[in-house]
C-alpha cells in the first residue's frame, strides 16, 4: 500500500468532523454534500473486497427513492448480489475513520477478512441521474486507484444494470454479456420469443404508461426502444426533462400515498406503472371508470407471477419446489390467496432485500417481492439445467412449449436483483399471454385495507425484533398490548419495527375497513410512544 499516496488523496477527500454513517440495508445514504470521503472510502473497500474474493465488484452511487438532494453509495458482490454482511461492518468502519486512522483500520481489515493486497482487483462503477453523482463516482475513482485497483467506469446505470454487469463478468459470459447492448439484447429477445406466443389483445391493451420518476429509468427505456419491434407501445413519463427526480412522482410516492404520480395523465382503465429513482422497484396501478385509483403493489405482481410460473411448473412434470417469500408488510389477503388458493408455500423474512432474497435462494423456483416493489424470481442451477434440457430434447410438445417459455422466463428475469424493467417486461408478457387485463389482475384477491405510521422515539434500538419482525421483544409489555389493540378488530394485524433508513418507529396494521385499521394503527403508535420513549407530541388519531 502506498501510504503517501493514500495520505494525499484522503486529505483530498476530508471527513466532516463528527459525522457518523451506517452501512445499512440500503448501504450508504444521506445528503450528498456529506458523502464525498464515503464514496473515495468505498472505493478502496471495493478494492480490498475485490482481492478478498478473488473476482470483480460492483459499485453504485445513486440513492433510489430519496429526494434529488440526497445520494448514497452500495457494493455489489460478485454474482450480482449486496455486499456480503461480514463487510458492511468494515464500510461502516471505514466511513467513520479519522484521517489519521485510515491506513490503520485498512490494514485491519486486510488481516481480518485475509486480504492479499498483491493481488489484482477490478471494479465497475455506475451512477445514476443526480446532479451530484459524477462528481461522487470521481471519488470512487480516486479511491480504487490508489489501492491500484483497476475500475470499469460503466456510467449512467440503472441498479439492477450495474448487478447484472457484475454477474455477467464474474460467470465469464455465461449469465449474458457484461454490456448494456449486452443486457438490452438478452432482455427483449426473450420478450420477444414470450409475447410470440401470445394470441390475444388488441392494440388498447398493448398500451403502457410508465412513470420513470424523473430518473435513469427512462434514459434506459428510451435507449432499449429500438431493440422491440413497433408493436409494443410503451410510453415514457416523468423521463426528467422537466421535474426533479424522484418529485410527487415515482414508485414509493405512489405506493406510500396510494396515489397516481404527477405527470402522468390517467385515462380510465389505462394500465400504468411506476419505476423508483434508480429502476429496482415497480407498482403498477389504474384508475377505475367511477375514477376509483387501484394500486397493484409488489404482493400483487408476486401473485401474478406465481400463478403463471406454478402452471407453466405443472405442465413439465418434474417437482420442483417453488415457494414465495415476502415480509411483513404483504398485504394479509395476499398472503392467504398464495397459501389457500394457489396453495403455493410463503416464507416471512425480515425486511431488506437481501434476506428475501437469501430465503429465496433454497427453493428450485423462489419468488419474492416486497409490497413496496422490489423483487424477481430465483431459478436453482438444477432447475434451469433440467428446464434447458428439456426445450432441447422432449418430445412431448406440450411439455416442450412449456420449458421453452420457463427458459424464455428464466432469461427474461433479472436474477440478481429486482430489476423494474425486467419485472415490467415479465408482467406485461404473462398478460398477453394470459389475455387479462389491469382489472382482472387486480381481482385475484381485495387487499385488505392497512396503514402505515411512523413515530419518533429517543433510541429506536429499544425496539428489538423477533419471528421476521412480526413480533416485538423489547421493550416488556409492548408486544402484550398489541396483542390486545388487535384483538379489538376483525381479520386484523399489526407490527412494528426500527427503520433501518430513518431514525424512527414504524407501525403497519391492517384490518377489515379503513376506519379500523386507521385506528388500530393510532392505537399501536401510541403504544410504542408510551412503552418505547415517544419524542414530542403523543401521535394524534388519523
Ligand atoms: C431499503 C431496502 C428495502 C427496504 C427498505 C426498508 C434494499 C436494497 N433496500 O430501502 O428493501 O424495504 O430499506 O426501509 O435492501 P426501512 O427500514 O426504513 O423501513
Ligand atoms: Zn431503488
Amino acid at each position: 500500500m502506498d501510504s503517501e499516496a493514500l495520505k494525499k488523496y484522503s486529505a483530498l477527500h476530508p471527513k466532516p468532523a463528527g459525522l457518523t454513517l451506517h452501512y445499512g440495508t440500503a448501504g450508504f445514504r444521506t445528503k450528498a454534500e456529506q458523502l464525498d470521503h464515503v464514496v473515495f472510502r468505498m472505493g478502496l473497500l471495493a478494492v480490498l473486497r475485490s482481492k478478498a474474493v478473488t473476482a470483480t465488484i460492483g459499485i453504485m452511487v445513486t440513492a433510489s427513492h430519496n429526494p434529488e438532494e440526497d445520494n448514497g453509495v452500495k457494493l455489489v458482490d460478485p454474482l450480482g448480489e449486496m455486499l456480503h454482511p461480514s463487510w458492511e461492518e468494515y464500510a461502516t468502519q471505514l466511513a467513520n475513520a479519522e484521517e489519521q486512522e485510515l491506513q490503520k483500520v485498512i490494514t485491519e481489515i486486510c488481516q481480518k477478512a485475509a486480504v492479499n493486497l498483491h493481488k489484482d482487483a477490478l471494479v465497475f462503477i455506475g451512477r445514476d441521474t443526480r446532479p451530484s453523482s459524477k462528481k461522487l463516482s470521481q471519488s470512487v475513482i480516486d479511491g480504487i486507484q490508489v489501492l491500484g485497483g483497476q475500475y470499469h467506469d460503466y456510467g449512467l446505470v440503472t441498479t439492477p444494470q450495474l448487478h447484472y454487469m457484475v454477474c455477467c463478468q464474474n460467470t465469464q459470459g455465461q449469465y449474458g454479456k457484461a454490456t448494456l447492448e449486452g443486457y438490452y439484447e438478452k432482455l427483449s429477445k426473450a420478450f420477444m420469443e414470450l409475447i410470440k406466443q401470445s394470441h390475444s389483445s388488441g392494440e388498447s391493451q398493448r398500451h403502457l404508461k410508465i412513470d420513470c420518476a424523473n430518473g435513469i429509468g427512462a434514459l434506459k427505456l428510451s435507449e432499449m426502444k429500438p431493440y422491440f419491434p413497433q408493436e409494443v407501445l410503451i410510453h415514457i413519463h416523468n423521463d426528467g426533462t422537466k421535474e426533479k427526480l424522484n418529485h410527487l412522482c415515482g414508485a414509493d410516492f405512489v405506493k406510500v400515498h396510494q396515489k397516481p404520480p404527477g405527470g402522468l395523465d390517467m385515462k380510465p382503465n389505462e394500465r400504468c406503472c411506476s419505476f423508483d429513482g434508480d429502476a429496482d422497484r415497480i407498482v403498477y396501478y389504474y384508475k377505475d371508470t367511477a375514477g376509483h385509483f387501484h394500486l397493484i403493489d409488489g404482493d400483487k405482481i408476486a401473485t401474478l407471477i406465481s400463478i403463471f410460473l406454478k402452471e407453466l411448473l405443472a405442465k413439465v412434470k418434474q417437482n420442483f419446489n417453488m415457494a414465495v417469500v415476502q415480509t411483513a408488510y404483504a398485504n394479509g389477503n395476499s398472503t392467504r390467496y398464495l397459501q389457500e388458493t394457489l396453495k403455493v408455500p410463503v416464507h416471512c423474512v425480515k425486511t431488506g432485500v437481501k434476506h428475501l432474497h437469501h430465503k429465496a435462494q433454497e427453493f428450485d423456483v423462489g419468488v419474492y417481492f416486497e409490497a413496496n416493489g422490489h423483487g424477481t424470481v430465483l431459478f436453482s442451477k438444477a432447475a434451469e439445467t433440467k428446464i434447458r434440457q428439456l426445450v432441447k430434447e422432449e418430445k412431448d410438445d406440450e411439455k416442450r412449449e412449456a420449458a421453452k417459455m420457463l427458459a424464455n422466463m428464466i432469461d427474461l428475469i433479472n436474477q440478481t436483483v429486482g430489476d423494474a424493467v425486467s419485472d415490467m417486461l415479465v408482467i406485461e408478457a404473462i398478460l398477453a399471454l394470459k389475455g387479462l387485463t389491469v382489472q382482472q389482475w387486480d381481482s385475484l384477491y381485495t387487499d385488505l385495507p392497512n396503514r402505515l405510521l411512523k413515530v419518533q422515539v429517543a433510541d429506536r434500538r429499544v425496539i428489538d425484533t423477533t419471528d421476521a419482525e412480526r413480533r416485538v421483544l423489547t421493550p416488556p409489555g409492548l408486544q402484550e398490548k398489541i396483542d390486545v389493540l388487535v384483538k379489538k378488530y376483525k381479520l386484523s394485524r399489526a407490527f412494528v419495527r426500527p427503520s433501518g433508513t430513518e431514525d424512527v418507529v414504524r407501525i403497519y396494521a391492517e384490518a377489515d375497513t379503513q376506519e379500523n385499521a386507521d385506528a388500530l394503527a393510532h392505537e399501536v403508535s401510541l403504544a410504542v410512544f408510551h412503552l418505547a420513549g415517544g419524542k414530542g407530541a403523543p401521535p394524534q388519531p388519523i
